[in-house]
């Protein structure tokens, strides 16, 4: 029996061997150049998943592929990638999705402070339908959404003073993105919020042109924002996404195959991104105090004063033809809460 069985387990095993250097011979890989642009230095969680990127598509496309990192936004601010990507002269890019309000503004919903209480909640809702019908909506725009990949929890850091309690915004002026929603709650929580793309920030934070800003721990190290700030506050007041694009135009000329192996790819690095990111977050904070930056942490109350204060910001979203999609939200994370 033995004996009968053995060959015959060979020859299914050589047939699907078989099969399946066909089906990889089959894949059309046509020679292609994709410019991806990222924001953050080349030394940074963004630029580790960059070359991850890359190196996952050159194998998943025997070489075809090439992909060209730009670092330290090389190629423009995220507003700018964006547009160069509507317009095709660009392949690919990750950016803030708060940035990304001007084209499809539901992306407004991710930054409802105080959102999600850890990261385990924000993937099941990016990954999740939510997420999906969101990216979904780029593509009328002439953009595709391939994948989300962790910025992080966003932090307080600035040059004036400690901020251990919410009075101590009034009158800092503070850099945020170029979204409604930043503004809004900066400025109702006594800041004086200035919308200014990150290409920009670190000139701004050196010129005392703005005295702080805000984001995860591992952009403050990555960008040596520590050179410029004193002070850092966790305060976690938005977990904030990137979503990697691709120019529908290219997209649209790729073949079913390329189509697959580019998705695959961006599926794979957010994985790798999302696992180094987190890993990287508490060194990067150690980092920073050996750096020399003042850390606070706020307290519960705290956090909870500058959460009703910014709730008017959230009805106001909510209230320009969003209500659907934030109980929508609501109630994804409260079912995640359960
Ligand atoms: C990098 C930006 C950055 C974002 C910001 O291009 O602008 O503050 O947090 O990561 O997308």
């Amino acid at each position: 029996e033995q004996t009968l069985k053995k060959p015959f387990q060979r020859l299914l095993l050589a047939i699907a061997i078989g099969a399946a250097s066909l089906a990889a011979q089959a894949a059309d890989f046509k020679p292609h150049i994709v410019r991806f642009g990222y924001g953050l230095a080349e030394d940074s969680n963004q630029g580790r998943a960059a070359k991850f990127l890359a190196e996952d598509l050159a194998k998943r496309t025997d070489g075809k592929f090439r992909m060209k990192g730009f670092a330290s936004a090389a190629l423009g601010s995220d507003l700018q990638m964006q547009n160069a990507l509507i317009g095709g002269a660009q392949e690919m890019t990750v950016v803030s999705t708060a940035t990304l309000v001007g084209i499809v503004d539901d992306f407004g919903v991710f930054d409802l402070p105080f959102l999600f209480a850890n990261e385990k909640e924000a993937d099941a809702v990016l990954d999740g339908p939510v997420g999906q019908k969101l990216m979904a909506k780029l593509e009328a725009k002439g953009l595709v959404g391939l994948a989300y990949w962790e910025n992080g929890f966003r932090n307080l850091t600035n040059s004036k003073h400690a901020i251990a309690k919410m009075d101590d915004l009034k009158g800092v002026k503070l850099r945020v993105m170029q979204n409604p929603m930043y503004i809004d709650m900066f400025n109702s929580m006594g800041a004086n919020a200035v919308p200014l793309s990150f290409s920009e920030l670190f000139t701004a934070l050196e010129s005392k042109t703005v005295d702080g800003q805000e984001n995860p721990v591992n952009t403050i190290e990555s960008s040596k924002f520590y050179e410029v700030q004193k002070y850092l506050s966790i305060t976690r007041h938005v977990y904030s996404p990137w979503i990697v694009l691709a120019s529908k135009k290219w997209w649209d000329g790729l073949g079913a195959d390329e189509k697959k192996a580019v998705m695959a790819s961006a599926v794979a690095s957010r994985d790798f991104e999302r696992k180094d990111s987190r890993a990287e977050g508490a060194r990067a904070l150690e980092d920073l105090k050996k750096k020399g930056m003042q850390v606070t942490v706020l307290n519960e109350a705290e956090l909870d004063k500058m959460r009703q204060t910014a709730r008017p910001a959230t009805t106001k979203f909510a209230a320009s033809g969003h209500a659907e999609l934030v109980k929508e939200l609501d109630a994804e994370v409260a079912k995640l809460r359960k």
